[in-house]
């Protein structure tokens, strides 16, 4: 079990005196976005001082930004691992500092005792959701899919696609015939989305889409109109976040299934801090957030509406 220091107690009046660097690691999607506002909103409102980086999707960034706010003793920090691995220094550097971490919707392959609790969603089975989803639609016909990847490397790519191929064991009609990292992004998604279409016969052959976020569903939506082709019908296409434009794909019978990812990671993060600073309560390793599934049939623009909202 992990030996985690309550380092000083402070009382809740006090918390207004934290102060949080946030190691964030870009705008690559609408959700991440998002998850960006919401953390800025949530610190706002809880009167923390936060002190934010953007690393462009750079893992060396990432890195001098934990740095820095070790160095300007901040008293948390928050990361969004961009990818798994590469961690272990730079997070026995804040240990040492006495500094706690949490981690947010991503996590790393590194010892627990070096971050104090992850905030994210069971991104395995986000993946198995989609899969279930696409082999009930399916049925017993036989089904090509391609496969958008996210950041490779990254905790949500790997396990989506394990959540997925987990979805499809036992179902031999349903193969995945190609699959390649859209990196997360819609620009990124179209243009793998349109190689795939040239190495399918121009998609004759594909019957359905897995990306493993909305953004890049969106831009494949977009290669495939441009083929030619129906999105919804002739390709189906399944995804992650259900961020709002995708609720607009659903309404227009452009998509057919998105897995719900909250952004708001910060809520859990910050209220398991401030219990850590204000009285030593340690919290649970992971604190877990919902996965939902949303189909044409669940009123989709009404979703849309809803969700402009939440941060986005
Ligand atoms: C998943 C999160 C992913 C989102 C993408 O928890 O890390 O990163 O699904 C974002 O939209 O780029």
């Amino acid at each position: 079990c992990s030996t985690v220091l309550a380092v000083g107690l402070v009382t809740p009046a006090m918390a207004a005196d934290l102060t949080v660097g946030f190691s964030q690691i870009g705008s690559e999607s609408g959700w991440r976005a998002a998850e960006t506002s919401v953390t800025k909103q949530q610190a706002e409102q809880r009167g923390i001082n936060l002190k934010f980086a953007d690393a462009q999707q750079k893992q060396e960034n990432q890195i001098k930004a934990i740095r820095s706010f070790i160095a300007q003793g901040v008293d948390a920090i928050f990361l969004a691992p961009v990818v798994a691995t590469g961690w272990d220094a730079v997070l026995k550097e804040a240990n040492e500092a006495e500094i706690p971490v949490i981690l947010l919707d991503r996590t790393v392959d590194a010892p627990d005792d070096l971050y104090l609790t992850a905030v994210t969603s069971d991104t395995v089975h986000e993946g198995k959701v989609a899969g279930d989803w696409l082999v009930q639609d399916v049925g017993d016909k036989p089904c090509n899919i391609v496969e958008l990847q996210g950041t490779t490397g990254s905790s949500p790519a790997i396990n989506r696609k394990k959540g997925f191929e987990q979805a499809l064991a036992g179902h031999d009609n349903l193969k995945i015939i190609r699959s390649q990292t859209g990196d997360f992004t819609r620009t990124k998604g179209k243009e793998v989305m349109e190689s795939f279409l040239k190495a399918e016969d121009g998609g004759k052959n594909i019957c359905a889409l897995y990306a493993h976020n909305d953004d890049m569903a969106v831009g494949a939506i977009q290669a495939i109109k441009e083929a030619g082709l129906k999105p919804g019908t002739d390709i189906l296409v399944v995804s992650v976040d259900a961020v709002p434009d995708i609720f607009k794909a659903l309404a227009a019978g452009e998509a057919n299934a998105t897995v719900e990812l909250t952004p708001n990671m910060a809520g859990p993060a910050f209220d398991a801090l401030e219990k850590f600073k204000a009285d030593g309560t340690v919290p649970p390793k992971w604190i877990q957030t919902e996965s939902k599934l949303y189909t044409q049939a669940d009123d989709p623009m009404k979703v849309y509406e809803e969700k402009k909202g939440l941060g986005y």
